[in-house]
């Protein structure tokens, strides 16, 4: 519980939600008690309003339960001592002087992330690469954006994204490669949505898998992994073989167009050999290609599964070669569009927190390091560009790099090798972590200290959305303990380092204004990145900051939505620059030992290693496990049943998580999401099971490709268990932690017996206020216990084969008004109301289950999705679960009418 009284009681704060790099606008009303409610801002550009399932649970995740709230240092004993600031401050400074003086600069790093504020990434990024002299800054938007910045580097001499969200309103062609928009941009997905509603454009979706996104689409081609780049080199080839391209504009504003041309020939002569190695059908290629070379108001948006490919950098250039051929850049509704993962991976990238770039989009050139140099007044610049993440954690292994401080992201999960990850951190000579929980997998790394940093809701500064926007994160709770903003805790170490004089800020907006003034400084057009108006802002100004996209260049302080459609680049020709693709377009090598792919992403309700959304129980019921998803075909094949576990393994490590059929996953892959860690499930780090193979150019791994095995995994029992606080389970159980109201939930598969769990019961809750049942032939155990007339806690087991279901008992755990005579009918499974149960819960926001859906549905065969909504309310939110509910719909329409064909 928070104590300090809220910062505002003038009605709601205008901020910007934590989460994808949609950056929707949040108004936040603080509660006066800690917590606040939360509603889209319908002002702000990006979300007009909507939130999705995430955005709107972030009331549910501001409690101060996992937090980490004073300076901590680990002892002797590898325990952790809270100390003062001052104490934990001057000693990361000395450790830092330490390892400079005994192994110089370049011992030390920093790893960074795309959910840090660009004022802290901006101090951080100052530090290291122009008063450490380390050029070892590098972030988590290495594993996310870097093979989009290479390419856009590489094409257009800056890493620009040259369209906006409005293009999403009025292009009538929508491509979305690689992106599963409808869980993970779920905002933006609304809108092209509502485009294809009102205005009929289409929307073809390419992806291996066929996912939520496919489902609401007019083609969906489900490539080969791996085979974007041969697919867009074949569209190349086909427009101007249809004589589509524009001459003018290729003439004009490219170079390298012949060569480039003759290279995709190479690659993809016809579309036979687009078949060939895509693996798609002639006639879904023959359509992609009509519809994209007949609709000018073309998009071509792509996000993961383009840039976390050993191939990245090679796809993102393959699309901007297709728009540019046309000329079908900075139009509105025409235009190639990175959607950025985080909310902030822009404006790290605008500050230079990527170890391939310097500072304001400036690169590690004579002239640009000297530049930035002098605007800094730096005393020890970097001269070269850095280790990117892959390749500094293996320098962490090696101990040539020996300090490393972690800012904002949890790299024992997310780095692929994540086992490796771990051990390497816990060898680090100095090991830093600034985080906002308490405990995680990376502070499992052992670090020597762990600076608790202000959290969303305290913390003031800007982020920048995939569409250059950028906005204001707005602090509407005051710091608890001692909680500090990131950008202060780096200055107090800069100022320990002895850099007192360049890192005064006495608050983030004098940051920001030097920030702008850097990006303005001898720029005269010369860079994209300029958002010189900016550097006038006094605090106020930066305060009352509108949602604005950059360039916004003195002159100019109303930025600019769209760049390119002039032509003029940021190559020093200022044409465009086509390249042939250097990587042949491969599909991940399989083998007789490892002969699946494993995919990797996200899933709808979770954001990253849930540190955040795995507080939220209304978050927590839609998918609330680990599992694999396989094809029906594929699990036959290797003995799997929906509903038991497998392991996955590939020799660099492995998992077990539990098995779901799922159709739209291919033949020969498997899906598994990347959320659950060593704190929120037993054997579910996926990370530990991914390569370390890299692009080429970006250095971004391939997350999405790695060669594996699947084998069944049996337990004899499965059960859950609830309680106030995380309760253990026997050895060798495998579990998984799901927030639920009033506590924790634990669902668990285990070999121990009924006897076994029972003694395992009495010495976890007490036998105080315990009801059981056991049926020891049966393998059944259940008990609830109570005190002061509370439920506290719940377990039953039951045999594998019939796992208990829990959405009942859940439903009396949450029950204030539980009273401790229905015991025993809760040990029967038994609803108390006599409600039915309500089944597993598909709408987020409203807490709509399946079987209320079903039933609605089942009312008539002529219910619509809005029927649903206008009924149950479900979907009628943020309308992320509105394809799931089409497909409830279809399956109960089919469902009857083959009933009626039985009868
Ligand atoms: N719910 C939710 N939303 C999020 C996040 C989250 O954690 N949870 N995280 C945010 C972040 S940081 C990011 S980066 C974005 C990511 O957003 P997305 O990129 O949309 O998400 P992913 O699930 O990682 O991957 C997208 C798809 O790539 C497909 N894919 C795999 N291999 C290939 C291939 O070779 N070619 C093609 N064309 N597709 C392939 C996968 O099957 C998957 O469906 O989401 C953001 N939004
Ligand atoms: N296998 C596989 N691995 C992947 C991916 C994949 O698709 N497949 N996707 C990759 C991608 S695209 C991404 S973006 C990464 C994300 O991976 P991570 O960045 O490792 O995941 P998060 O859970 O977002 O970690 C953020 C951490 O920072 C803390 N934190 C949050 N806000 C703040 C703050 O303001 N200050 C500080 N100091 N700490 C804060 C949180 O508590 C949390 O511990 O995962 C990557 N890893
Ligand atoms: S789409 Fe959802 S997660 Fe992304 S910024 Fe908007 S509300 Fe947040
Ligand atoms: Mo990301």
């Amino acid at each position: 519980m928070r104590h300090d009284a809220p910062l505002s009681s003038a009605g709601p704060v205008r901020t910007t939600c934590p989460y994808c790099g949609v950056g929707c606008g949040v108004l936040a009303l603080p509660d006066g008690k800690g917590g606040a409610a939360v509603a889209g801002d319908p002002t702000h550009p990006a979300n007009l309003g909507r939130l999705c399932s995430k955005g709107s649970a972030l009331g549910e995740t501001l409690g101060l339960g996992s937090r980490v709230l004073h300076p901590l240092k680990r002892n002797a004993a590898g325990d952790y001592d809270r100390v003062s600031w001052d104490v934990a401050l001057d000693a990361v400074a000395d450790g830092l002087k330490t390892i400079i003086a005994e192994h110089g600069p370049e011992a030390v790093a920093f790893y960074l992330s795309g959910q840090l504020l660009t004022e802290d990434y901006y101090v951080a990024n100052k530090l290291m690469k122009g008063f450490i002299g380390s050029p070892h800054v590098d972030t988590n938007s290495r594993l996310c954006m870097s093979s989009t910045v290479a390419g856009q580097r590489r094409v257009f001499g800056s890493d620009t994204v040259p369209g906006s969200y409005e293009d999403l309103d009025c292009a009538d062609l929508i491509v979305l490669v690689g992106s599963n928009t409808a869980w993970c941009h779920p905002v933006l997905f609304r809108r092209i949505q509502q485009n294809r509603a009102e205005r009929g454009a289409k929307v073809v979706v390419i992806d291996p898998r066929v996912t939520a996104t496919a489902e609401d689409s007019d083609l969906v081609l489900p490539l080969k992994p791996g085979s974007d780049g041969a697919l867009f080199a074949g569209l190349l080839v086909h427009l101007t073989d249809q004589g589509l391209t524009d001459a003018t504009y290729l003439a004009n504003h490219t170079a390298g167009f012949d060569e480039t041309l003759a290279n995709a020939r190479a690659i993809a002569p016809d579309m036979a050999a687009v078949a060939s190695h895509t693996g798609l059908k002639l006639a879904d290629i023959a359509a992609f290609y009509a519809l994209w070379a007949g609709t000018p108001a073309v998009v071509t948006a792509w996000s993961q599964g383009v840039n976390q490919s050993a191939q990245g950098t090679d796809k993102v250039a393959a699309i901007l070669h297709c728009h540019l051929a046309t000329g079908r850049i900075g139009r509105p509704g025409g235009g190639p569009f990175s959607l950025t993962g985080q909310p902030n991976a822009m404006g790290g990238r605008e500050v230079g927190g990527l170890a391939n770039m310097l500072a304001a989009h400036m690169n590690y050139t004579p002239a640009e390091i000297d530049r930035v140099g002098r605007f800094w007044n730096a005393p020890n610049m970097a001269r070269h560009e850095g280790l990117k993440a892959v390749a500094m954690l293996d320098a962490v292994a090696e101990k040539r790099i020996r300090a490393l401080w972690v800012m904002a992201t949890n790299p024992a999960v997310s780095l692929p090798r994540a086992d490796h990850v771990l051990s390497a951190l816990k060898g680090l000579d100095l090991f830093v972590v600034s985080e906002n929980v308490i405990s995680n997998d990376t502070l499992r790394g052992e670090p020597d200290f762990i600076l608790p940093a202000a959290a969303w809701g305290e913390k003031d500064g800007t982020v920048t959305n995939s569409e250059r926007r950028i906005s204001r994160q707005r602090a509407f709770l005051a710091l608890p303990g001692e909680a500090r903003p990131d950008w202060w805790i780096i200055c107090e170490v800069a100022r320990r380092l002895g850099f007192a004089q360049a890192f005064n800020y006495p608050d983030a907006s004098e940051i920001y204004v030097e920030h702008a003034t850097l990006s303005a400084f001898e720029n005269e057009g010369s860079r994209d990145f300029d958002i010189g108006a900016h550097s006038m802002l006094d605090r106020r100004a930066y305060d009352a900051l509108n949602p604005v996209q950059w360039p916004v260049p003195a002159g100019r302080p109303l930025g600019t939505p769209r760049l390119f459609a002039d032509g003029n680049f940021y190559t020093p020709d200022r044409r465009a620059s086509l390249k042939p693709l250097a990587t042949p377009a491969l599909a991940a090598t399989v083998s007789e030992e490892f002969p699946l792919v494993l995919n990797t992403g996200r899933i709808r309700d979770q954001w990253h290693t849930m540190t955040r959304t795995g507080l939220s129980p209304k978050l927590g019921a839609h998918i609330s496990e680990p599992s694999v998803y396989v094809n029906p075909a594929d699990a036959i094949r290797y003995g799997l049943t929906a509903g038991g576990f497998a392991r996955i393994e590939n020799g660099h490590g492995a998992v077990v998580l539990k098995v779901a059929l799922d159709a739209g996953v291919p033949q020969g892959s498997l899906f598994a999401p990347i959320h659950w860690s060593a704190e929120t499930a037993s054997h579910a780090r996926i990370g530990a099971a991914v390569q370390p193979l890299c692009d080429p150019f970006s250095g971004q791994p391939e997350m999405k490709a790695t060669p594996s095995r699947i084998l069944p995994v049996a337990y004899a029992s499965r059960g859950f268990v609830l309680s106030r606080d995380p309760a253990a389970l026997p050895a060798g159980s495998w579990w998984a932690s799901v927030a639920v109201e009033g506590g924790q939930g634990r669902l668990f598969a285990t070999d121990a017996s009924a006897e076994e769990l029972m003694a395992h019961s009495r010495s976890l809750f007490g036998e105080d206020g315990l009801v059981e049942m056991i049926d020891r032939e049966a393998g059944i155990y259940r008990c609830a216990a109570t005190r002061d007339g509370k439920l506290v806690a719940a377990l039953f087991l039951g045999p594998a084969a019939r796992a208990p279901l829990w959405d009942t008992v859940k439903a009396a755990f949450a029950d204030p008004d539980f009273a401790p005579q229905n015991r025993l009918a809760l040990l029967a499974g038994r609803r108390l109301d006599g409600a039915a149960d309500p089944g597993p819960v598909v709408c987020a926001c409203f807490g709509v289950g399946l079987n209320a859906i079903r039933a609605a549905f089942a009312a008539g065969n002529e219910v619509s999705v809005e029927d649903i909504g206008r009924q149950l309310k479900a979907g009628t939110n943020c309308g992320s679960c509105l394809p799931e509910l089409r497909r409830i719909g279809a399956s109960e329409r089919q469902g009857a009418s083959a009933g009626e064909a039985a009868a």
